[in-house]
């Protein structure tokens, strides 16, 4: 699709450095933080503080657990190119790091977000197998930018941010949550605002991209996110007949009447 790959002689000695520090600081807190598929997900992929990852090596991981492979992308892309690369179990990453001075925000996810917080868990099938799946049924309202709003809300709090209950007490698999310190330690304090898996819940209002989500929802198995492909379905289904296309879907939290 984009035919690009990862340069990776090109990786400067900042490069280098950024993702040693972000690495550390990520890694240390996520021990106790992140869910345990997350953190063996890193270690099979052998990520640590001195490499840059190798996508070619990451993908000899997935081709021998889901499957998937990893799509090298400029940065953000269209939602169509989006959910198809989803639907065609390739993982779209950009190669590119933040640069020192913005350390701890930026606009556009880098690759410490895209590889670093969301490539461990592409080795986690049900989590995988509901992102395909919900990735083809944005493919089929692909046109529909309500449809498209509705399917990203879930996408949201559950691929960027959501949480699932473990033995030892609630953990993050969110990339969202997992590629920003301070949000990892926010969401499971005791400010944040935890609620049941609920897709109507999650559907219904908007999201924030510029600060500590208002809400998170918490599974209790990623096998929760791929049996509610059937009702994330109908609800959009249903949403799309009851909400008039020319409301402003983006002006206020959209209360809809499901
Ligand atoms: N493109 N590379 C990339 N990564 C994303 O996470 C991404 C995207 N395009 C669209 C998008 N996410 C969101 O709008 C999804 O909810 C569709
Ligand atoms: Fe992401």
């Amino acid at each position: 699709m984009y035919n690009l790959t990862q340069e990776y002689d090109k990786y400067t000695e900042e490069d280098f450095l950024v993702w040693k520090l972000l690495y550390q600081r990520q890694s240390v807190l996520l021990q106790n933080m992140a869910s345990k598929e997350f953190i063996h997900g890193m270690e099979e992929m052998h990520f640590n503080a001195d490499k840059i990852p190798d996508f070619n090596h990451v993908n000899k991981v997935l081709a021998n657990t889901t499957g998937w492979q990893i799509e090298v992308v400029p940065g953000l892309i269209p939602d169509k190119d989006f959910f198809e690369l989803l639907a065609n179990k390739k993982f779209p990453s950009s190669t590119w790091l933040r640069k020192l001075e913005n350390l701890d925000y930026l606009e556009e996810p880098d690759m410490f977000h895209d590889c670093f917080a969301h490539m461990p868990l592409l080795s986690e099938q049900f989590f995988v197998d509901y992102l395909q799946e919900i990735s083809k049924i944005a493919l089929k309202h692909i046109d529909d930018a309500l449809a498209i709003e509705l399917i990203g809300r879930v996408y949201w709090f559950t691929v960027e941010f959501g949480l699932i209950q473990q033995e030892n007490g609630i953990r993050i698999y969110g990339a969202g949550i997992l590629s920003s310190s301070g949000e990892s330690i926010y969401c499971l304090g005791d400010k944040s605002n935890r609620l049941p898996f609920n897709v109507k819940d999650m559907m219904e209002k908007h999201y924030y991209k510029d600060h500590f989500q208002d809400r998170y929802y918490v599974i209790n198995s990623y096998k929760d996110l791929f049996d509610a492909i059937p009702e994330i379905e109908s609800l959009l289904e249903q949403a799309l007949k009851s909400i008039p296309h020319e409301k402003n879907i983006y002006a206020t939290p959209l209360d809809l009447i499901l």
